[in-house]
């Protein structure tokens, strides 16, 4: 059963004045397009289809906002690294995300989902750059573990690891086999237990 029954959907922000109220306690969810970020906040939130997964790229262009319970939090922030876009629009999205770290009191941490055949690109080091300017935790999923053998997938964690030193935790996802789902909603639920 789901640990969160009452999750929901919120609503999307496009500008900052869209925002949620800024109460109680979030924890924002980033990964390039494509990378596994809709399916593996399926698998950590355990209710199918919950954030829409797609085949197409750029689809999730929003900043999403979602109930977990009530006064926590999870945000499921744009995944512009892949897009085919205009520069405005990418222009835009860098905005409102800087924007989204340096105005929220209740961001608490953030997950970071990178597909473990691609390693961190530069919307990875962005992320990670906006979390610790406002110093917060940051924690990396390698999604899509199952894709590699076991002894690559060990090899990619390694070389995340020795990348981003004591700057962030990482581990090995997938949302097909579920590996690491516990200790991916174990994160979440330490980072939504940080006091308001
Ligand atoms: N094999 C495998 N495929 C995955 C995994 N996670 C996501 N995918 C696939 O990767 C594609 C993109 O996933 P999605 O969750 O929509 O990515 P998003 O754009 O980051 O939200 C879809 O075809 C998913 O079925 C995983 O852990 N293992
Ligand atoms: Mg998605």
């Amino acid at each position: 059963m789901s640990q969160y029954p009452e999750a929901r959907f919120i609503t999307s922000a496009n500008a900052t004045r869209q925002f949620v109220a800024d109460t109680g306690v979030e924890v924002a969810v980033a990964g390039r397009s494509n990378a596994g970020k809709s399916s593996a906040i399926n698998i950590i939130v355990n209710r199918r289809q919950f954030a829409r997964t797609s085949k197409t790229p750029g689809r999730t262009q929003l900043v999403n906002f979602f109930d977990l319970r009530d006064g926590q939090r999870l945000v499921d922030l744009p995944g512009y690294g892949f897009a085919r876009v205009s520069d405005a629009q990418r222009a835009h999205w860098g905005e409102l995300l800087s924007d989204y770290f340096r105005v929220r009191k209740s961001l608490k941490g953030l997950l970071m989902i990178v597909d473990i055949r691609r390693q961190l690109k530069d919307y990875d080091r962005q992320m990670m750059a906006f979390a610790e300017e406002v110093g917060l935790p940051i924690h990396i999923l390698l999604t899509k573990a199952d894709k590699l053998k076991k002894g690559q997938a060990a090899n990619a964690l390694l070389q995340v690891r020795t990348e981003v030193g004591e700057r962030a935790t990482v581990q090995l996802f997938s949302a097909l086999t579920h590996q690491g789902e516990d200790a991916a909603r174990e994160m979440l639920e330490k980072f939504l237990l940080t006091r308001p």
